[in-house]
C-alpha cells in the first residue's frame, strides 16, 4: 500500500511481554521493503524526553510521588509529539512507537490506582488529542513475564522493581482498555516463540502496510 498519509502504530504491553524484540524484527522487514519509517520509543525520543526519562527510571528516585511521576510522562510524551511525531505523519512516515498513551493509563491508572478518567484527559491534552491509528497489545502472563526478565541481563530499573501485583494489575488494565477500543487494539498472544507471534503481528499488519514477500 502507497501510503498518501503518515501511519502511527504503537506496540504495547507489560514488561518483559517481547514488544522491543517485536520491533526490531519488524524494522528489519521495513527496512528491506524500503518504507519510509521511524521508531520511537516512550518515554524519550526527544532530547527534552530522554532526559525526563533518565529521571523517571532511576532506581535512586524512589521517593517519586504516583503524581509527579504521572506528569512527568505526559510532558515526555507532549514534547515527543509536538516536536517529533506530528511533523513526520505530516512528512507521510509510518511512525512506530514502542509505549505510547496506553502505557500511562494502564501503569498509572490501573497499577497505581490513578483516577483512569483524569489520566484519559490528560493523555488527550499532552497529544493534543492524537492517537494511534492501530496498538499491538502483546499479551503475557506475569509468571511469564517474570521468567523472562529474570534471564536479562541488565540491571532492573525503578519501575521494573515494583510488585507482582502492580504488573498483575497493569496487565488487566491492558485488557480492559483493549476491550473498550477493539477497533483500534489488536491483542496478540505473547506466550509464544517470537517467529510465532511476528507472523500473527505481520498478518495484522497486511491490512495497512505491503511488506512485500
Ligand atoms: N511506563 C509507565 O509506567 N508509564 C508510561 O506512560 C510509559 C512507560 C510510557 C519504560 O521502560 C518503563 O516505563 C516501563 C513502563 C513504564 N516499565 N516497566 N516495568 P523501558 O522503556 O526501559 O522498558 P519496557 O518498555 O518496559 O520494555 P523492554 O525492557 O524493552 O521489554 P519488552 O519490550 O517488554 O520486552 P523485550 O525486551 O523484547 O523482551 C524481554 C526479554 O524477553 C528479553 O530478554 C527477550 O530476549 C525475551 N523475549 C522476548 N520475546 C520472547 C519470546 N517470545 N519468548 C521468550 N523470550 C522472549
Amino acid at each position: 500500500m502507497i501510503l498518501n498519509k503518515g501511519l502511527f502504530l504503537t506496540f504495547e504491553g507489560i514488561d518483559g511481554s517481547g514488544k522491543t524484540m517485536q520491533l526490531e524484527m519488524l524494522t528489519e522487514d521495513l527496512r528491506k521493503a524500503n518504507l519510509k519509517y521511524l521508531i520511537l520509543r516512550e518515554p524519550g525520543g526527544t532530547s527534552i524526553s530522554e532526559q525526563i526519562r533518565k529521571v523517571l527510571l532511576d532506581r535512586v528516585n524512589q521517593e517519586m510521588i504516583p503524581e509527579t511521576e504521572l506528569l512527568l510522562f505526559a510532558a515526555a510524551r507532549a514534547q515527543l509529539v509536538q516536536e517529533v511525531v506530528k511533523p513526520a505523519l505530516a512528512a507521510k512516515s509510518i511512525v512506530i512507537s514502542d509505549r505510547f498513551y496506553d502505557s500511562t493509563t494502564a501503569y498509572q491508572g490501573f497499577g497505581r490506582d490513578m483516577d483512569v478518567h483524569f489520566i484519559q484527559m490528560l493523555n488527550t491534552f499532552a497529544t493534543q488529542g492524537l492517537q494511534p491509528d492501530f496498538t499491538f497489545y502483546f499479551d503475557l502472563s506475569v509468571e511469564t513475564a517474570i521468567e523472562r526478565l529474570g534471564k536479562r541481563t541488565e540491571k532492573n530499573d525503578r519501575i521494573d522493581l515494583e510488585s507482582k501485583k502492580f504488573m498483575e494489575k497493569t496487565r488487566q488494565g491492558y485488557l480492559s482498555i483493549a476491550q473498550k477500543n477493539p477497533e483500534r487494539i489488536k491483542v496478540i498472544d505473547a506466550e509464544r516463540t517470537p517467529e510465532e507471534i511476528f507472523q500473527d503481528l505481520k498478518m495484522e499488519l497486511k491490512q495497512v502496510i505491503d511488506l512485500g514477500g
